[in-house]
């Protein structure tokens, strides 16, 4: 067996979606800060997510997250989030997966009833606080990064489709939320080609029109989420198709869109501070979020969300590159 490169990593999944936690092989990624080291690694480093996210190690809808030692002293750890699409500011259901991986492995000290870990992420500072019973983590509480509303009831003209009404919030990525039922699709997984259809082309006519910029995140100026909510859906309970670029859905509840979602709720005066809210993937699974603080980000006001949602590990694996395989970078299909 030959290999020029090789990467440890803990496989799990977060109510259905995966996230490879490389805990080694990729070495200390250059940055004063984890946003920077997301910038180096998107410019210099980026076979390697290609290698570790697309066919055939990985697939259509992979996700990652490489751990890196922190940047900033109140952090235990630092993740450069890695996807099919490109490198996450944050992402949720990789941070519950994440820390559950750190505790299942005792990587970090765990505690009982519960071991909190603080992650360095590109966005800002995360806390997961983690329920543990006898060694194993039951669920991962996140206290995610403010959470605000750029647009409320906002409308794009879409090529193919029309006029779509649609609001627009950031909760660790920015999101387009649409009703389904105005651009004429059913809630139904049978009908998915035409949803992820539809989102692509909301989200390039956003981002051709619109872009959103984060006011003190460089690089985060562009919408690749379109949450997708199903009819019947309210500030207690909501189910959503979540449509990303460049042609998946995420199949856990979307921790970082369930973010943007109660802050949109909040702008609207329909979800107060510490009532519950229980958002529904495309697959059924769920996460129970709810808004802890208000707060701002660069002058505009912003909540503090917290997630809380259940992951599993799935594998330990050391993925290779053997020099003479034809596609280094894998593929997508
Ligand atoms: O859970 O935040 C999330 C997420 C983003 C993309 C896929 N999942």
């Amino acid at each position: 067996m030959r290999s020029t490169r090789m990467f440890t990593a803990v496989d799990s999944h977060t109510e259905g979606m995966p996230t490879r936690v490389i805990t080694g092989g990729v070495g200390v990624i250059p940055g004063a800060t984890m946003n920077e080291k997301r910038l180096h690694f998107m410019e210099q480093l980026d076979d390697i997510r290609l290698l570790l996210m697309n066919e055939p190690r990985g697939h259509a809808a992979m996700s990652g997250a490489i751990l890196q030692p922190s940047t900033r002293d109140d952090a235990d750890f630092g993740v450069v989030y890695i996807e099919v699409s490109g490198c996450l500011p944050m992402c949720g259901h990789g941070t519950i997966g994440v820390a559950t991986v750190l505790v299942e492995t005792g990587m970090v000290e765990v505690q009982e009833p519960v071991t909190t870990i603080r992650l360095d992420t590109p966005a800002g500072l995360v806390i997961a606080r983690v329920a543990v019973v006898d060694g194993h983590a039951e669920s991962v509480t996140i206290e995610n990064v403010p959470s605000y509303v750029v647009r409320l009831d906002d409308t794009v003209e879409v090529p193919g489709i029309g006029v779509v009404p649609y609001s627009l919030a950031f909760g660790g990525n920015f999101y387009a939320m649409v009703d389904l039922d105005s651009v004429g699709l059913p809630f139904e997984r049978e009908r998915q080609t035409e949803i992820i259809e539809a989102g692509l082309a909301i989200m390039a006519a956003i981002n051709s029109t619109a872009p959103p910029r984060h006011p003190t995140i460089d690089g985060v100026d562009h919408v690749h989420h379109v949450e997708f909510i199903a009819p019947g859906s309210d500030a207690v309970l909501s189910r959503h198709a979540m449509a990303i670029y460049p042609g998946w859905f995420d199949r856990s509840p979307c921790g970082t869109g369930t973010s943007a979602r109660m802050a949109e709720l909040w702008a609207r005066g329909e979800l107060p501070l510490g009532q519950d809210f229980t958002n529904e993937s495309f697959i059924g699974s769920r996460f129970v979020g709810r808004l802890i603080a208000e707060t701002e980000v660069g002058g505009i006001p912003a909540v503090i969300p917290t997630i809380t949602g259940r992951a599993w590990v799935t594998g330990i694996g050391q993925y290779l590159l053997d020099p003479a395989d034809p596609f280094p970078t894998g593929f997508q299909f």
